[in-house]
């Protein structure tokens, strides 16, 4: 009786992890739930390879038990050997040929489905963005439009958009993933993929490939917004003026103390090649401060005095003059009211 207790609970224990563990994963973060043309395709795979393999599971099994209660040594059958067999030719060929076709039908449509998200050859007729992984932040180029946006990655909803990836010093992998499969980001070579929406939305994107000690930190956005509502993204971030007087007195100091304190030296406002940090030109629509803090004023000014013990290992740290809670405030008000457009992340329903 003990030991039946004892198996309940632990019966009850793992369905109630599973139970628990199923709740990970949020909507706009999971490839279960596919919500772009590359998710679907993986997904679609997903089950396929699960009812193969569901099916090669209940094959095995089903075989076991039927041999283990069948042929199993009976009372008074002690000393009784039954016929000995082997090398059944009928049966060799049904278990040799049975897996190779299994294995065919889920290798072709891995393989051809590989190479339709990499192929290329329309591009030309398509939105380009050159995405570049950087230690532990990611910036976006919209080389045909002229400007550059770091982060938050903005694109029209049901296009295809591709993808021009390159790393500036390790190798990253770009993932989001309810929207498109991974894809590597290397040092020595571009990698292009294509990522296709099909609802309006903010989906969580990932660092997949182990780049330094804040990894798990190197998180952005996908921020899909309708065509109408891209085009307009697209003419104000043209339209920014870098120059621009900010209307608080506040802002207005933060703007002199942002431009005394080296941040210039890194961070653009505005369309500007050098990219040592990410560019803050639509800083103040972030959803996330340095790519996993919540945006608030008090986030910011703990990240301009100490980014290390946020993100460790970090390519800001140390490289600019220590700042006074004050000064770090000042800035913090200058750079969260940078918000060039209308359309932001919550044109497409906000970060859930
Ligand atoms: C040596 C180059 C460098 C200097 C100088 C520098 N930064 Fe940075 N900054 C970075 C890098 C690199 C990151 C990205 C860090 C990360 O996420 O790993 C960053 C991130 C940020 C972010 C978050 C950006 C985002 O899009 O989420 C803010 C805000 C910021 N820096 C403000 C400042 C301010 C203010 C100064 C001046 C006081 C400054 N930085 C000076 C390199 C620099
Ligand atoms: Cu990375």
């Amino acid at each position: 009786m003990k030991g039946w207790m004892g198996k309940i609970k632990a019966l009850a224990l793992l369905s109630s992890l599973a139970l628990f563990l199923s709740g990970c994963g949020k909507d706009n973060l999971t490839a279960l739930v596919p919500k772009g043309y590359g998710s679907e395709v993986s997904f679609n795979l997903i089950i396929l390879t699960t009812v193969v393999m569901t099916f090669v599971f209940l094959a095995v099994i089903i075989t076991y038990v039927i041999v283990l209660l069948r042929f199993r040594k009976k009372k008074g059958q002690e000393d009784f050997i039954p016929k000995q067999v082997e090398g059944n030719q009928t049966l060799e060929t049904i278990w040799t040929v049975i897996p190779i076709i299994l294995v065919i039908i889920m290798a072709v449509p891995t393989v051809i489905h590989s190479f339709t998200l990499s192929d290329t050859s329309e591009a030309d007729e398509h939105i380009n963005i050159d995405v570049t992984g950087n230690q532990y932040w990611w910036h976006f180029d919209y080389k045909d439009e002229g400007f550059q946006t770091s982060q938050d990655l903005y694109i029209p909803q049901g296009e295809r958009v591709y993808l021009n990836m390159i790393a500036s010093d390790v190798t990253h992998s770009f993932w989001v993933p309810s929207i498109s499969g991974k894809m590597d980001v290397n040092v020595d070579n571009e990698n292009t993929m294509y990522i296709e929406a099909y609802e309006e939305g903010v989906y969580w994107g990932k660092c997949a490939e182990l780049c330094g000690p804040s990894h798990s930190l190197m998180d952005f956005k996908v921020i899909v917004v309708s065509p109408e509502e891209y085009d307009q993204w697209i003419a104000d971030m043209k339209d920014v003026d870098p120059e621009a007087e900010p209307e608080s007195a506040v802002a207005q100091e933060g703007k002199e103390l942002f431009e005394e304190n080296n941040c210039m030296g890194c961070h653009a406002i505005g369309s500007s090649p050098a990219q040592v940090g990410p560019n803050l030109t639509n800083f103040g629509d972030r959803t996330k401060f340095a790519g996993f803090l919540d945006p608030t004023k008090e986030n910011l000014v703990d990240w301009i005095m100490d980014p290390e013990s946020i993100k460790p290992g970090n390519k800001m740290t140390g490289n600019y003059p220590d700042l006074s809670e004050d000064e770090a405030d000042k800035i913090a008000e200058y750079l969260m009211q940078l918000q060039p457009s209308e359309v932001t992340p919550d044109s497409a329903g906000g970060l859930k």
